[in-house]
């Protein structure tokens, strides 16, 4: 049994992997700011499913399972202190670091959003190593990482777990051999904090022997796991808005309600995906099988398969007869590119994969057609532009566009 500290356990991936954790007989304690929340107020969306008040969400688990869930409430970016005395306090021996702002889009809406997120996911990574080195104690770090730090393409091989080996020709002519971290090549400012999570860890490891354990994940689908599907109050949360709503989870969503699918570009963005019921099982592997001393940092690629956006988009339109939309692309990404990625780990540590031609129609049917009246249609659409030009252009777009109905 392990003493769980989860930083972002009221959010898409932590909420799930705190039950099943406690589910598996792990003492658990949920640390959140509630920011995430509070993001969906600036923005006027709610999730697509009626996610309970963490109070509610944890008195009926403790109703379902007969097991206690603690909530914390700190900042961890700025509430240092707090969080090192609930280390000293709670004694973990392991912490799951969740607790970052998670969308590209969200980061790249102004300045203002660029600095939160830059400060928030900085501050917040930081802050739990100082403390981790503070307190003395020997604790597993495990955080959740995302696969956009390789940049999504290779020279032609498998994307490998965080290291490479190269080599290097000297002044003097002889070649050596060396291990490097995975060059980085972020997407967005939220891809860059993560970029520099890596270094952190790098340098900890390095410096004070942290137990590291960095999970770089795809794009996680779903909703619901066996844990969140045993009451309606214990619900996940879908966000399906053009800020926060991942590709799959929008075109599953906007199927159901009839809105044509919005690719972006031509659609040749291969990406990679897990399922979220993957997601838990992931990383209850990763915190039952922790680094031993001294070990370098630990990097898992947490992904089970890659697609191309457009092939989503077809095979969504096949199953529910949805309409597809190609448009302009809010985003600056390649327009088309391959991805080839080791995940061997996982899939040693015993993962049985559920893949997407499994769950998707039932996901189109169990959570986006039951919740579909919550869905405010007008937040469909991606308003966040990677460049200045970009949204000069979707402005004059839409100038003309009201001309034209006028
Ligand atoms: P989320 O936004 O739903 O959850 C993050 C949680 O952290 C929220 O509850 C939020 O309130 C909390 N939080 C943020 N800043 C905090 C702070 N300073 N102090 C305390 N709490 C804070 O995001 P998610 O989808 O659950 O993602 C969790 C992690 O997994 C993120 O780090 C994200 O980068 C990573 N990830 C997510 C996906 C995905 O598809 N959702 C894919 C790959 C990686
Ligand atoms: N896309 C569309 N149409 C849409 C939404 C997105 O074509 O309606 C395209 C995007 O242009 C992009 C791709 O789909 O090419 C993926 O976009 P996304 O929003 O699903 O995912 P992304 O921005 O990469 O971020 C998500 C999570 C993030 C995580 C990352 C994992 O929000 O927290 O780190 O997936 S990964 O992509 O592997 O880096």
């Amino acid at each position: 049994m392990k003493k769980v500290l989860v930083l972002g356990g009221d959010g898409f991936c932590g909420w799930p992997t705190a039950l099943h954790l406690s589910e598996h007989g792990h003492e658990v304690v949920i640390v959140d700011n509630l920011s995430r929340r509070n993001i969906d107020n600036e923005l006027g969306i709610t999730s697509l499913t009626p996610i309970s008040s963490v109070e509610t969400r944890l008195s009926a688990w403790a109703e379902v399972s007969g097991k206690t869930i603690r909530f914390v409430h700190i900042d961890i970016a700025h509430e240092y202190r707090e969080l090192l005395d609930l280390i000293l306090d709670f004694e973990p021996s392991t912490i799951i670091h969740f607790a970052e702002q998670r969308a590209a889009p969200y980061s790249m809406k102004s300045a203002k959003h660029k600095i939160y997120t830059v400060n928030n996911n900085l501050n917040a990574t930081h802050n739990v190593l100082a403390a981790m080195v503070e307190s003395g104690q020997d604790i597993h770090l495990v955080h959740l990482g995302t696969m956009g730090v390789y940049g999504y393409g290779s020279a032609g091989m498998k994307i490998p777990e965080g290291y490479l080996n190269v080599r290097i020709q000297t002044d003097a002519g002889s070649l050596v051999e060396q291990e490097i971290l995975y060059p980085v090549n972020p997407g967005s400012i939220y891809h860059m904090t993560k970029t520099q999570d890596q270094l952190f860890f790098a340098y900890y490891n390095k410096n004070d022997n942290l137990r590291i354990t960095d999970l770089h994940q795809g794009i996680v689908w779903g909703t619901n796991t066996a844990e969140t599907n045993l009451d309606e109050r214990l619900v996940n949360r879908f966000d399906y808005d053009g800020d926060y709503g991942t590709v799959l989870n929008r075109f599953v969503m906007q199927a159901a309600i009839g809105f044509p699918l919005t690719v972006h570009g031509t659609g040749g963005q291969t990406r990679a995906f897990i399922h979220i019921q993957d997601t838990v099982r992931c990383i209850r592997l990763a915190v039952e099988n922790e680094p031993v001393a001294n070990e370098r940092v630990r990097i898992f690629n947490q992904m089970t398969e890659t697609h191309k956006v457009r092939d989503l988009a077809n095979l969504v339109a096949e199953l529910s007869g949805a309409e597809v939309n190609y448009m302009s692309n809010p985003r600056k990404e390649a327009p088309e590119n391959d991805l080839f990625v080791s995940n061997d780990c996982f899939l040693q540590m015993g993962l049985e994969p559920i893949l997407l031609s499994r769950g998707l129609l039932s996901e189109v049917n169990d959570i986006a057609r039951k919740y579909e009246a919550r869905c405010d249609r007008e937040k469909i659409p991606c308003v966040s532009y990677w460049t200045n030009e970009q949204r000069e252009d979707a402005v004059a777009a839409r100038s003309d566009e009201e001309t034209l109905t006028a």
